[in-house]
């Protein structure tokens, strides 16, 4: 695929398609409309449950343009940006797709916003910082990961059952405040969050390298889990400790999502191995 000039074609990992039991919704996410409806009940509901949908945290200008800049750096208009991971499953068919074809075959961009200003925008949204803000415990908030997430349609791949600060080298302790922002509707069918609403009051869960770096599967079936639909321009505030995942998308609908992360500003990161005392669940005496 790549010539001397080009940078190499990226790939996602080829996992196994999950268990449907996996994926359970029993109810669905409510929220406020819009950022400026977020007060005290509602940061109140954040601690305890985990997590806050506003639906109308952007408006359709502000999605659009961010979509059109994420299928600009898809398409190649940024040489210079290179973390473009297509799905490990489209790896065969790849060099058969014509450039639209191609974004259809996408799995995820990451450290995009220093080239693209509508993505940037986002992140930094005036607004939505407050927010954040407010729910890191007023410390001023640093992001410190941007990515893309893309269910292509029917190819889109599970990303299993987790907790974000399983992956981050933050002292355990750290708030960590995650934004999911829908760029795209997303539903129950084409993999919207489900996530497991108060779990993240219960401390560090084990992770196991499985299909992905993930809760094992036997601690997560039979469990109900709540689904947030969202419509373009909705967010989903969740805590990093709650327990989230998507399914398999095997709709004829795209799934396309930004994901930023925050914590409070100034915080110093500690080495793998600490993050692996909490979170790992190899050599404890557990099987999976
Ligand atoms: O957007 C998705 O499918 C899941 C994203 C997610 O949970 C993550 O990357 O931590």
């Amino acid at each position: 695929m790549s010539t001397p000039s080009s940078p190499p074609v990226l790939f996602d990992v080829v996992a196994d398609m999950h268990a449907p039991e996996l994926y359970q919704p029993a109810a669905v996410a409510e929220g406020v409309a819009r950022l400026e409806d977020i007060g005290p009940e509602q940061i109140a509901f954040f601690r305890q449950h985990g997590y806050l949908v506003v639906r109308q945290a952007f408006s359709p200008g502000e999605v659009s343009a961010a979509r059109d800049g994420l299928v600009d750096l898809i398409m190649g208009k940024r040489p210079d940006f290179t973390h473009v991971y297509f799905e490990g499953k489209a790896k065969e068919i790849l060099p058969t797709l014509g450039p639209e074809e191609r974004q259809d075959a996408v799995r995820k961009l990451g450290n995009f916003i220093e080239f693209d200003a509508r993505l940037k925008a986002l992140s930094h949204h005036a607004k939505a910082l407050a927010a954040i803000r407010t729910l890191l415990g007023g410390a001023e908030p640093e992001l410190f990961q941007d990515m893309a997430l893309i269910k292509p349609p029917r190819l889109g791949r599970e990303k299993p059952w987790h907790q974000d600060n399983a992956y981050f080298e933050y002292p355990l302790g750290t708030p960590v405040v995650g934004v999911w922002i829908a760029l795209d509707e997303a539903t129950i069918e084409n993999g919207c969050m489900q996530i497991l609403p108060g779990r993240h009051r219960e401390g560090p869960i084990l992770h196991f390298q499985r299909r992905d770096w993930q809760i094992c599967d036997q601690t997560i079936l039979g469990t109900k889990s709540v689904a947030v639909p969202l419509a373009p321009g909705g967010l989903l505030f969740f805590d990093g400790m709650l327990p989230h995942g998507t399914p398999h998308n095997s709709s004829p609908k795209r799934r396309r999502a930004l994901q930023y992360h925050y914590a409070p500003a100034g915080v110093q990161k500690v080495a793998p191995a600490e993050r692996l005392k909490h979170f790992g669940g190899e050599g404890q005496n557990v099987t999976c």
